[in-house]
């Protein structure tokens, strides 16, 4: 992509700003001005924060650095640093009212679209950094839209978003598994022109042969071992897992809501039954760790899950997608808030990766058993704050992306983060295996 002509660049640049802003407005115009400063969750930021936090980044990031303008509202830097205080704390700071908020991120907007009109976007190093700096901005963004879709799944009240149902199941029944070959793979990339500095560089890294589900655990599946008294047997828990648990009491998914022999579960407002096809979402990592355990398996570690998203045994090469190096389309994967929910499993046939396994974009974020490390060889661009500051052993790795994710902010190389204990975020999982003796042949 950064052999596009600036021409192009910035063509690019100003459709993904637009549709993220069109994005972030939808989210807060959803709701009155009362909703968009109430906190609605200790776990989340007022909706309010949110947007101007989004304008303040794109003032410090485009208008400053890439523009060297003056600042506009220096005042707000140090309100909106999201390092200097805490989500829970973040009602109590002079934040900006929604009319101000508003006003704020259009007039940061129009500033940062004169920047890309006359900033610098043909020659070696200010291509990279400026064109990379429009980047950077529209994946925060969506990143805060995502956040900002799983507050609106926290509020309550009566429906205020509304789309489509996603695609029925495409696919006959599919194997539950795959076995993905062992031996050295390309991780990470080099060349991806968007991809932050945890996913750098590309490096060749081993997995021994494993077996991977084709599909994100549904609902169903999830069911048997909630019924089969997953959430009372301590022998499936970690030790911290179980002591998590059981201190907050924890007996099903976030969202779901036991009503005579059926589960139900509130979905932005509606209430409805749980849906079996679908994969399960709203689990912490203990929970899906522990259900990986009564069904006899693991997570898979952060390398399996790209071996089994990215790699082509055919050549022998990382695609850039499961499906290939196309960016995704609707066909793909349900991304982008298109939908509700995540679709039910075999509903993306065409977005299936070269071993056969599905919905690896899109749908559900998938927990990995893998802490979140800088790779061999990383460098933080363009600051430590953005992923440098979680490395280590608190932070669990989540792949692939959801419902919730703009296909600007996904990648196969992608890497999301969170503590093992969060549930609020749209994440799922898959369970993988070691292969026996016998299939090892
Ligand atoms: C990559 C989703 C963990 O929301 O904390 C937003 C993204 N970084 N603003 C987060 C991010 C700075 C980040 N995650
Ligand atoms: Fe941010």
């Amino acid at each position: 992509m950064l052999d596009l002509s600036p021409q192009d660049l910035r063509a690019h640049a100003t459709e993904a700003l637009t549709r993220a802003r069109a994005r972030s407005t939808a989210l807060t115009d959803a709701v009155d001005d009362e909703d968009l400063v109430r906190q609605h969750s200790k776990l989340m930021s007022p909706l309010v924060w949110d947007l101007a936090h989004i304008g303040s980044q794109e003032e410090l990031w485009l208008v400053r650095d890439v523009g060297g303008r003056e600042p506009l509202r220096p005042d707000l830097d140090e309100i909106y640093d999201a390092f200097k205080h805490a989500r829970a704390d973040r009602p109590g700071l002079p934040l900006l009212g929604p009319a101000d908020a508003r006003a704020y991120v259009r007039e940061v907007r129009d500033k940062s679209f004169d920047v890309l009109e006359k900033a610098p976007l043909s020659d070696g190093n200010a291509l990279q950094r400026n064109a990379f700096a429009f980047g950077m901005i529209t994946q925060h963004e969506q990143q805060h839209d995502e956040t900002m879709l799983a507050t609106h799944q926290l509020r309550r009240g009566e429906p205020v978003l509304h789309a489509p149902a996603p695609p029925a199941r495409r696919t006959g029944a599919l194997p539950s598994e795959v076995v993905v070959p062992g031996g050295a793979f390309v991780m990470g990339t080099t060349a991806e022109p968007w991809a932050l500095d945890n996913e750098r560089p590309a490096h060749e890294t081993h997995v021994a042969a494993f077996a991977i589900e084709t599909t994100p655990v549904t609902n169903g599946a999830y069911l048997e071992f909630l019924d089969g008294g997953g959430y009372t047997d301590p022998r499936w828990w970690s030790e911290e897992g179980w002591a998590y648990r059981a201190e907050h009491n924890i007996v099903a998914p976030r969202f779901w809501r036991r009503e005579g022999d059926q589960w139900w579960r509130v979905r932005f407002g509606v209430h409805e039954p749980v849906p079996h096809d679908e994969p399960v979402v709203h689990v912490s990592f203990h929970e899906a760790a522990a259900y990986a355990a009564w069904a006899g398996k693991r997570l898979p570690t952060e390398p399996e899950w790209e071996k089994a998203a990215r790699f082509d045994p055919a050549t022998g090469r990382s695609r850039r997608f499961p499906w290939g190096d196309d960016e995704p389309t609707a066909e793909h994967a349900n991304l982008g808030q298109r939908h509700l929910r995540p679709a039910p499993v075999g509903a993306y046939p065409a977005g299936a990766s070269a071993l056969g396994v599905h919905q690896l974009i899109g749908d559900v974020w998938e927990w990995t058993s893998s802490d979140f490390h800088g790779y061999p060889g990383f460098r933080a661009f363009p600051y430590r704050e953005y992923s440098e500051v979680f490395f280590g052993p608190e932070y669990k790795v989540l792949r692939g992306g959801s419902f919730g994710t703009d296909a600007a902010a996904i990648r196969g190389t992608f890497r999301n983060w969170d503590y093992p204990i969060r549930r609020q975020i749209f994440a799922g999982f898959r369970c993988a295996r070691d292969l026996t003796a016998a299939e090892r042949g």
